[in-house]
């Protein structure tokens, strides 16, 4: 995901020109933090801060030119870093530790770092708690499709969390209403605010959303579980000072085949519930 990112950074800040003659590798400095270390292949995950004419400070992947310079390579520790760009590809080409220091906390962005779920994954267990209050593992929605999201019940945004609830809503029904589908699709909302949505909160959630609980499922858990199990789906969680309601978030979808694996993932908000009633049909016509 972050290299597309980059990619689309790169064509929107027109640094490359088509047809020119090759114009030698750029090569920036850049200070951040490691916050994860792939361990197929030569990759950093790295929270950089802003690289003058370059590109705002993010999280993101950076290709290592060189297996010398993964050696003594850790998750928190504080790096200067040579950039090289050359047309779209870009990787370090020298890395200097300069400190260590704690992880983010606050945010899951190194659950994100570890890796996001790709088309024929299998569908990540934790260790939850549904609206009723019991144990719940997200395995036991392993062999049946089930659709997968994440929100929080005070989500003030009416085109985030609401939107998604409502989504559910439309896709419960239309499930409901069709006797080919009856009973062939799980729904399962996540909720990453840990603090505030209790199982009562959840349930009253449900109610509100008058979900059929036999067939929509509203789970939380702790928030370190939830934030890793959150950043498994790539939906990133960035919470406020002690006391602050408000979460930031992204939104992702998931939909999972009846083995357990990732079929396809909705990003963001502007997915529309007959797309995925139509991949549930074709996936049960399969
Ligand atoms: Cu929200």
């Amino acid at each position: 995901m972050a290299s597309r990112v980059w990619l689309v950074l790169l064509l929107a800040v027109g640094l490359t020109t088509a047809c020119d003659r090759p114009d030698p590798p750029k090569l920036y400095e850049m200070t951040g933090q490691i916050l994860a270390v792939k361990d197929n292949g030569q990759e950093l995950t790295i929270k950089h801060d802003d690289i003058p004419g370059y590109m705002p400070g993010m999280t993101m992947s950076f290709p290592v030119a060189a297996s010398s310079l993964m050696a003594g390579r850790d998750p928190g520790e504080l790096i200067t870093a040579t950039l090289e760009v050359d047309g779209l590809t870009y990787r370090l080409t020298a890395i200097t530790r300069t400190g260590m220091a704690p992880l983010p906390q606050g945010t899951n962005e190194v659950a994100m770092a570890g890796g996001i779920l790709e088309a024929g994954d299998p569908m990540p267990d934790a260790a939850l708690i549904d609206q009723t209050d019991r144990r719940r593992s997200l395995s036991e929605w392993r062999s049946t499709p089930v659709l997968v999201t994440f929100i929080y019940t005070r989500c003030p945004l009416p085109n985030y969390c609401p939107l998604m609830d409502r989504h559910f809503v439309t896709i419960q029904r239309a499930v409901a209403d069709d006797a080919a589908l009856r009973g062939q699709l799980q729904l399962v909302s996540i909720s990453f605010d840990t603090e505030y949505d209790t199982p009562a909160v959840l349930a009253a959630h449900a109610a509100t959303l008058k979900a059929d609980t036999a067939t929509w499922t509203f789970l939380t858990g702790d928030r370190v579980t939830v934030d890793r199990l959150a950043g498994r789906f790539g939906v990133g969680v960035i919470r406020g000072a002690d006391g602050a309601t408000e979460i930031t978030h992204n939104l992702r979808t998931a939909l999972f085949a009846a083995d357990g694996t990732l079929l396809k993932i909705y990003p963001g908000s502007d997915w529309a519930p007959r797309t995925v009633l139509a991949d549930l049909r074709a996936h049960l016509a399969r």
